[in-house]
């Protein structure tokens, strides 16, 4: 495959851009070899500078539920460039937005919009310490929650691809602050509660984990979560930036049946431009400012443009509920494939998939948490990886990560997909 301009892009970028990309799970360092420089994006197809065409399982890092460039996105962004990008103030689509997002989101009773995810986890995780008046936090290994300071400490996604369970540039203070309890095992939660009694603020979870691979939490673990949130008046958080409006319209806490006291939002809300969200109890969401002492601001919070483009995807999700059947469809047909070929190389690999969000682990031991998913071999997944890619299938440049199903995967997409699978396995030694 002729890969020639990506390559000359990339040398030339990394003279710029630290490692030649603006977020570090693009540069392919997991799985090695030259990122691709991508020039266009439609449906479940985007195409390289030097115009190799590829099935897309990244979908943006999971705004594509609609696949690239969607008709109705694209028109609402049109439109409303026409009336100017920002103006500092607010506007009436912004009301429009919200309404929406607690219309579809049951345990949000009030949300305040942000630039990215990473924002949205930040600020609500500043709410619920203004609200208790505690600081401290328990966050689970291998969850990410993007960035912020207080979360990069034996986080999942791309740190842990890196191996760098805590990112230097992160003060003792904040490690102090942030206890890591272990997905699905209930038991390392109450042991924090019960040596830092008083003093968690809240517990913030991604209910279907992404970021270490796709995992789904136990039913009871998640119950078990709420149960001790009320008792100990702790602010339960469910990070849904990549869940949100992807596993349902309610997302994992409607698959779950909990409600949180907090949730985030990203990705699918921006409708493929930069949005975050956070929002949910009215009385803790009333701190922030300037209803309230917490702080928080952004200027391009609630922008015209990004507010179009995600109000156009939530709008379609309201008037098509039946996407998350279609989803269903497609992503189990691309998984029992998938899973076919497994078996006829005689190898016991572990597929997780929940709803269109789903990861192929190189590990014969069942995956539920962040130990079983580092059993993972990473080395097998780049080798696994790029043999899909030179197939024209483009996965995530790295194991610890979910791969996306959009309804735009038509069926021929998904069979050559679940063929290029099996030519991969058999031509990876195993
Ligand atoms: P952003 O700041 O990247 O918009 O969102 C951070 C974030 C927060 N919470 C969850 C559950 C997330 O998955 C993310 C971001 N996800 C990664 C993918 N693993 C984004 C890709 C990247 O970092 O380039």
């Amino acid at each position: 495959m002729n890969i020639k301009k990506s390559q000359q892009l990339f040398e030339e970028a990394k003279k710029y851009i630290p490692g030649g990309v603006n977020s570090p799970v693009r540069a392919f360092k997991s799985v090695g070899g030259t990122p691709l420089f991508m020039s266009k994006g439609s449906g479940s197809k985007m195409y390289d500078v030097d115009d190799n065409e590829y099935i897309d399982y990244i979908g943006g890092w999971g705004p594509h539920l609609f696949g690239h460039n969607p008709h109705f996105i694209k028109e609402a962004l049109l439109k409303a460039v026409e009336k100017g990008t920002s103006f500092g103030a607010p506007t009436e689509i912004e009301i429009k937005m919200a309404k929406l997002i607690l219309e579809l989101v049951p345990s949000i009773e009030m949300v305040r919009m942000v630039n990215s995810g990473t924002e949205a986890t930040m600020s609500a995780v500043r709410a619920a310490r203004g609200y208790t008046g505690k600081d401290k936090i328990i966050k689970f290994e291998g969850c990410y929650h993007g960035h912020g300071d207080f979360f990069l400490i034996k986080a999942g996604s791309g740190a842990l691809t890196f191996g760098v369970p805590t990112s230097p540039g992160v003060t003792k203070g904040n490690a102090a602050d942030t206890l890591v309890a272990d997905f699905n095992n209930i038991e390392s939660v109450k042991k924090l509660v019960k040596q830092n009694k008083n003093e968690i603020a809240t517990i913030i979870i991604e209910a279907v984990v992404g970021n270490m691979g796709t995992v789904r939490a136990k039913d009871s673990f998640t119950q078990e979560l709420r149960t001790i949130c009320d008792e100990e008046k702790i602010v339960l958080i469910f990070d849904e930036v990549m869940t949100g409006f992807r596993l349902a319209q309610g997302g994992a806490q409607e698959i779950l049946g909990v409600k949180p006291d907090l949730s985030t939002f990203g990705k699918i809300i921006g409708g493929g431009l930069p949005v975050g969200a956070y929002g949910g109890n009215k009385e803790i969401m009333e701190m922030v400012s300037p209803s309230g002492p917490v702080y928080q601001a952004g200027t391009l919070s609630g922008n015209p443009l990004a507010m179009n483009a995600g109000y156009a995807a939530l709008i379609y999700i309201k008037e098509h509920p039946e996407v998350y059947q279609t989803l269903e469809e497609k992503s189990a047909y691309l998984e029992n494939g998938i899973k076919d070929g497994i078996k006829s190389v005689g190898k016991n690999f572990q597929f997780n998939r929940i709803g269109s969000m789903m990861t192929f682990f190189f590990t014969e031991e069942k995956v539920t948490d962040f130990s079983t998913a580092v059993k993972s071999d990473t080395k097998l997944y780049g080798k696994y990886f790029h043999e899909m890619l030179n197939r024209g299938i483009y996965l995530p440049p790295a194991q610890f990560e979910a791969m996306f199903v959009s309804i735009a995967h038509t069926k021929a997409d998904l069979d050559k997909t679940i063929r290029a699978s099996q030519e991969a396995l058999k031509a990876i030694s195993l």
